[in-house]
């Protein structure tokens, strides 16, 4: 879309301009600095903007009435003056409203207008939304504020924004309070206790981190690591130690992403034990590709019970996405291929492959998904491109079970932890990406389709670690 890289330059501002107390973004630069006023900033007459600048608002005023062109006035000059955040223009233009409705659409199209986006992408955009509104029966703006932020921020490519990554990680926070409050005491007593770096400050340690969820054997080797880089590093006091266990983590959560080539449509096949969020998660993924232009199918695999492929297709319908399915029962690997070859027929550039959590036994769901794997590839090389295991995060030494049996039995690319929001372990985390190398691609954060954010290592460790600052989250 013509418009994102002028919003970017609005939004993406200097790390060094955050408000005092904000989290700034970390490697997420922005394209241009911030200029002190929009620079596209619309324009109703009354300041000394560039005339070329002005058309914008200018159409927007000509085509409305009177009273309606005056609001745009104000409302323009208090964008103008804004601190160039997209929870804070959205704030703005969406004062006075609370429901869905015309003055709705209006101040929608008014926003996009003004950051210049070509009128029927602007069109389209709102539209888009009125459709989800109806779809899921939302009436009122704070039943989908957050939501519209999200899609603003997908569609405008402003993810990273200082904004959306403050909103991220205060609700990491949260979900990890629990660890975090264990850690961090237990930390501080170690180091009050032991100044020079010795065996029983390790032996402690240790114990700490078996605590705090990690189990026995991850545990052991962290402090294997840590001890090595305290070595390396020349760290001898137990102060230190902190900072080696940030930056330890940040490592840790460094796993290779595979980039695999994809020959449309790219397959992606969900897995996992019963209830750990799979089909939550395929709406949600589903929802992210949809907001990026993606043609999205997903197909029911998980035929064990009616009521899942029910919910599936309820998802399916929310989001905008093609739905397959057959009726409960039918073999699953049957319902993938069939699936498969509408997909290439439809054009679709995704498809997702919901799978069972639970079977008679084990030994049948992991036999299933082999089969899976196996027709998927035959109807489609390269398929299944991405195979995603889904882990609920309130789980905790189970996780590492899960992972080894998945792993071995049906492939693994990438790892999603789901209930991040919940009394997450969030130990587990470490223990798995440390010992089976996988990436963590998203973490789940509620059970709304915009509760699902790419995972970030730094934030993550920093999450675990430090208590959130005092300062008030922003756009929450
Ligand atoms: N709080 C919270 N709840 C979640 C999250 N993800 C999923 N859930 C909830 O977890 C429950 C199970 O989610 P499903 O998506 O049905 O899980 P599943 O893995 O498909 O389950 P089966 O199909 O039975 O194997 C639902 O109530 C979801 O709303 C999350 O990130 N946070
Ligand atoms: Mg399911």
């Amino acid at each position: 879309m013509g418009f994102f890289s002028a919003i970017k330059k609005i939004f993406g501002g200097e790390p060094g301009e955050a408000a005092p107390g904000t989290v700034a973004p970390e490697g997420s630069g922005p394209v241009a600095p911030a200029p002190a006023a929009p620079a596209v900033a619309p324009q109703g007459g009354a300041s000394e903007t560039a005339p070329e600048s002005a058309s914008a608002t200018e159409a927007v005023a000509s085509s409305a009435s009177p009273a309606v062109a005056a609001q745009e006035t104000a409302l323009t000059l208090r964008l103008r003056e804004a601190e160039p955040r997209l929870s804070v223009w959205l704030g703005i233009v969406l004062e006075g409203v609370e429901e869905t409705g015309e003055a709705l659409r209006q101040r929608l199209l008014f926003l996009l207008r003004a950051l210049d986006a070509p009128e029927a992408e602007a069109q389209a955009f709102v539209r888009d939304f009125e459709g989800w509104l109806a779809r899921m029966d939302y009436r009122l703006v704070e039943e989908f504020r957050s939501e519209l932020q999200y899609r603003l921020a997908l569609a405008l490519d402003l993810e990273d924004e200082e904004d959306e990554r403050n909103r991220l990680f205060v609700k990491i926070s949260e979900g990890l309070s629990r660890t975090r409050e264990q850690l961090a005491r237990g930390l501080d007593t170690l180091f009050a206790g032991h100044g020079e770096l010795d065996e029983a400050f390790w032996e402690e340690l240790e114990e700490l981190f078996i605590m705090a969820d990690l189990g026995y054997e991850p545990a052991l080797e962290l402090v294997e690591r840590l001890k090595e880089r305290a070595r390396k590093e020349k760290i001898t006091q137990s102060e230190g130690v902190r900072e080696l266990l940030k930056a330890e983590l940040e490592d840790i959560f460094r796993a290779p992403r595979r980039i695999a080539a994809v020959n449309p449509p790219e397959v992606v096949l969900m897995i996992g034990v019963n209830g750990v969020g799979k089909t939550t998660t395929i709406a949600k993924l589903a929802h992210r590709e949809r907001m990026q232009g993606k043609k999205v199918m997903i197909a029911a695999a998980d035929t064990f019970r009616a009521a899942a492929i029910e919910q599936l297709q309820v998802w399916a319908e929310r989001v905008g996405a093609l739905f397959y399915a057959r009726q409960a029962g039918s073999d699953p690997a049957a319902v993938a291929y069939e699936a498969v070859e509408r997909a290439v027929k439809e054009g679709v550039d995704v498809l997702f492959v919901d799978t069972a959590g639970r079977l008679q036994t084990k030994v049948n769901l992991m036999e299933e998904l082999a089969k899976i794997r196996q027709v998927l590839g035959k109807k489609h090389p390269g398929a299944p491109h991405r195979s995603i295991l889904v882990i609920d995060a309130t789980t905790g030494q189970n996780a590492l079970s899960q992972v080894k049996l998945f792993k071995e039995a049906a492939g693994v690319d990438e790892l999603i932890l789901t209930k991040l929001d919940g009394t997450a372990k969030g130990g587990v985390a470490i223990a798995v990406a440390m010992q089976h190398h996988l990436p963590i691609t998203y973490v789940g954060l509620g059970e709304k389709l915009e509760d699902l954010r790419p995972f970030n290592g730094a934030d993550y460790a920093r999450a675990l670690l430090e208590a959130p600052s005092s300062s008030a989250p922003v756009g929450r």
